[in-house]
């Protein structure tokens, strides 16, 4: 009753904000992601009597038991032992290999490594289909950290979601060119949290209309655009995307701003390198960090006028990264 799952994190490159249902986090639209190569969570899962509550440990530190993260994870427990028919409490510890809570998506791969190592320590024998809708119901974004590569999360039609999973688009190594240059600009635990951020984005943002109206036909346009490996399409399209949905953000009620002055000026540059023929394209997430698309050809350039800036505090490239998988090396 015991098994540890490391899952990679994504970045999306048409984005998921907004949902059309909280229960079954269901999303308004469809999105597409990379999975990285570089960042990850592993989690180990153990179900036993010998646990008279639910211990659950993140980067070797304790949760407290009414925090809400801690809450969080107990309803996601509660649901693989609802599916598994059984009572037994856990031991969960799980590590990131990278900042938490900071804009890399560290709900993806944590929600998408607990669901695959709860799933399979309590007996359940999931298919990805499966372990996707499962691992989306702890968190959207982590349905898409379930597969390798580039992935689409469908919007699905169902009220329960039975539809709305992720699949692959393209293996890793179909474009292992494409590069995502990940730029560290803040690490501080953002004040608002991609769950509640989206929500009063829906109820307040008097331009969510707009988003609603063409976020679906931007993620099938995604597919069509990964399928054909076309880099200035799919670049063109993901920043156009990443900055129409932080144009909701900046005028929701309050204002949710997650930019600081490091990642306009990556903004600028950006766009100004890419007139000069060094072609590369941002996207943004929920917090500062500016992640820079390119193909390998141009990595080496861009990471040396990158390094000029002295906002980023540090630049990580990562490439297409694998599916999450069940591992041997346990935690405890
Ligand atoms: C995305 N984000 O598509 C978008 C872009 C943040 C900005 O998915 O409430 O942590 O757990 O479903 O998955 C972050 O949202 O939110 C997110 P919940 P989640 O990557």
């Amino acid at each position: 009753m015991k098994a540890t799952a490391q899952a990679h994190s994504n970045i999306a490159l048409t984005k998921y904000w907004g949902k059309r249902d909280k229960k079954w986090m269901l999303p308004n639209n469809g999105s597409t992601s990379m999975t990285l190569d570089k960042f990850y969570t592993q989690t180990t899962v153990e179900f036993d009597e010998k646990y008279g509550t639910d211990e659950i440990i993140l980067n070797g530190e304790k949760m407290a038991a009414d925090s809400k993260e801690g809450k969080e994870i107990r309803e996601h427990l509660d649901l693989i032992r609802e599916m598994a028919g059984i009572s037994t409490k856990t031991k969960v510890s799980s590590n990131n290999n990278f900042p938490t809570a900071a804009g890399l998506a560290s709900s993806a791969s944590g929600l998408a490594a607990l669901s695959m190592a709860g799933a399979k320590a309590a007996g359940l024998n999931l298919d990805k289909k499966e372990l996707s809708i499962l691992s989306r119901r702890g968190s959207g974004s982590a349905s898409r950290s379930i597969e390798g590569g580039f992935v689409q999360w469908l919007r699905g039609e169902d009220s329960e979601g039975k539809d709305s999973f992720a699949e692959q688009i393209l293996k890793p190594e179909a474009w292992s060119e494409f590069r995502m240059i990940v730029n560290i600009v803040g690490t501080q635990q953002k004040k608002w949290k991609s769950r509640a951020g989206m929500a009063q984005t829906v109820a307040t943002c008097p331009y969510y209309p707009m988003w609603k109206e063409t976020a679906q036909n931007d993620s099938e346009q995604m597919t069509e655009f990964i399928k054909q490996k076309d880099f200035t399409k799919v670049g063109e399209l993901a920043e156009f995307n990443a900055l129409k949905m932080h144009a909701t953000m900046i005028t929701t009620q309050p204002m949710i701003l997650y930019w600081q002055p490091t990642t306009v000026e990556i903004m600028h540059n950006i766009a100004l390198w890419r007139e000069e023929g060094l072609e590369s394209y941002f996207t943004m997430d929920a917090g500062p960090q500016v992640k820079v698309m390119c193909l390998a050809k141009d990595e080496s350039e861009l990471i040396k006028r990158l390094h000029e800036i002295k906002g980023i505090q540090k630049i990580e490239v990562c490439k297409p990264g694998p599916a999450a998988k069940i591992i041997e090396e346990h935690l405890f």
